[in-house]
């Protein structure tokens, strides 16, 4: 991936591979490629089907759009893949998913020749438990107190992270409040990913004028591919700061 990709506000759709049927994959890469969308993630807390390398595939034999591996275990690691997100999940307590999977999947990762991403994961709540809260382990951090995303964020990023993710969960009641990554982005240096609970091109708009440089989305873009343009055109009209990456 390119450093200088990160320079402007970018869009990322997040595909599940176990809801890429190949006929709304199609769709989907057309309207993304139709609205310039910046990158793929693909991945999820939980996947049920075998479809990660197909759905890949599936994405790279349409388009050249980055593809970003966002795994929610080691086993979602694919070396057709550009690049992975490595997530250490510093917002929670659960050492396995701080340091301990990681461990276990180092020299599989290295082998996978992945550019890899290090990757400061957050969950914020969403106002109810979600797949991530759930399957994590670990308590999100609260959606009022910005004080102790902040802190946590700059923690990660002086511990050398390269990439700070503020993910309210996959289809959140609430997405991650303009005041929470205001906070954190005015503190950190590098690239700020905001995801879950986007529904609509406005709050994708208003969470990169807070300081957001990735908007993640995926349920509502699974729900209505449509709005992949809207979102997408409201992203890119926000100017970026720069950022060392
Ligand atoms: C979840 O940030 C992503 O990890 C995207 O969430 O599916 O709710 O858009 P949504």
């Amino acid at each position: 991936m390119e450093q200088k990709t990160w320079g402007r506000k970018a869009l990322a759709v997040l595909i599940d591979p176990d809801k890429a049927a190949p006929a709304h994959l199609d769709k989907l890469v057309q309207l993304s490629l139709d609205a310039a969308v910046d990158y793929f993630f693909i991945g999820g807390s939980l996947m049920v089907s075998d479809q990660l390398d197909a759905c890949i595939r599936g994405v790279k034999d349409r388009c050249s759009i980055p593809v970003i591996l966002f795994p929610g275990s080691p086993a979602q690691i694919s070396p057709s893949a550009d690049a992975l997100l490595y997530l250490s999940l510093i917002s929670g307590r659960n050492p396995e998913l701080l340091i301990g999977q990681h461990v276990l999947s180092a020299p599989a990762v290295k082998r996978s020749g992945l550019e890899v991403l290090p990757t400061g994961y957050m969950v914020i709540d969403g106002g109810a438990p979600t797949t991530v809260s759930y399957i994590s382990n670990a308590a999100p951090i609260p959606a009022d107190k910005s004080d102790i995303a902040l802190c946590t964020a700059l923690a990660g990023e002086m511990l050398g992270l390269k990439l700070i993710y503020l993910d309210a969960g996959s289809g959140a009641k609430k997405p991650v409040s303009e005041e929470m990554i205001r906070a954190v982005a005015e503190q950190i240096s590098v690239p700020l990913i905001v995801g879950g609970g986007i529904r609509s091109a406005e709050k994708a708009y208003l969470n990169c004028k807070a300081g957001a440089d990735v908007v993640v989305v995926g349920n509502s873009l699974e729900k209505d591919p449509l709005l992949i343009g809207e979102m997408a055109a409201a992203v890119h009209q926000v100017c970026a700061r720069s950022k060392n990456f």
